[in-house]
């Protein structure tokens, strides 16, 4: 076999084992982004309305703003009454569509207090930018 075929057959199969291992690793990260642990401690149900958000407490009590304590792992359920709406916080790094007819899950355990905004990242109205709210983290 001459070198350039030789060094063609690596190439050809260099690739093939650096796309696997790469399709290997995202399947894994993506599967564990997805799925929620087992230990939830609470289900909080997040409603996207034009131009708010509700927050319904496992205790059925509706909020404009949500208080979790640190460590404390969270499920949220995610809908929207009227139009697409977007579950964004981002320095949490999340964020998830808000549509009419679907529940979407999402779940966060933050380790850090402090306030993060809550946004919509979906252009939704006249009254998007004012689509805020904050997440409260306790110690
Ligand atoms: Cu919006």
């Amino acid at each position: 076999m001459h070198t350039a075929k030789k060094l063609e057959l690596l190439t050809v199969l260099g690739a093939i084992v650096i796309l696997t291992y790469i399709t290997a690793i995202s399947t894994v990260a993506l599967y564990e982004i997805d799925t929620p642990p087992d230990d939830i401690d609470r289900i909080i149900k997040v409603t996207g309305r034009q131009f708010f958000w509700t927050f319904e407490m496992p205790d059925g009590t509706i909020s404009n703003e949500i208080r979790i304590k640190t460590g404390e792992t969270i499920l949220f359920e995610i809908r929207a009454e009227d139009v697409i709406h977007s579950f964004f916080i981002r320095e949490l790094a999340i964020k998830q569509d808000a549509v009419p007819g679907h529940v979407e899950t999402l779940w966060i355990r933050v380790d850090k207090p402090g306030e993060y905004n809550i946004l919509c990242a979906e252009l939704c109205g006249t009254g998007h930018t004012f689509m805020t709210t904050k997440l409260i983290v306790t110690e």
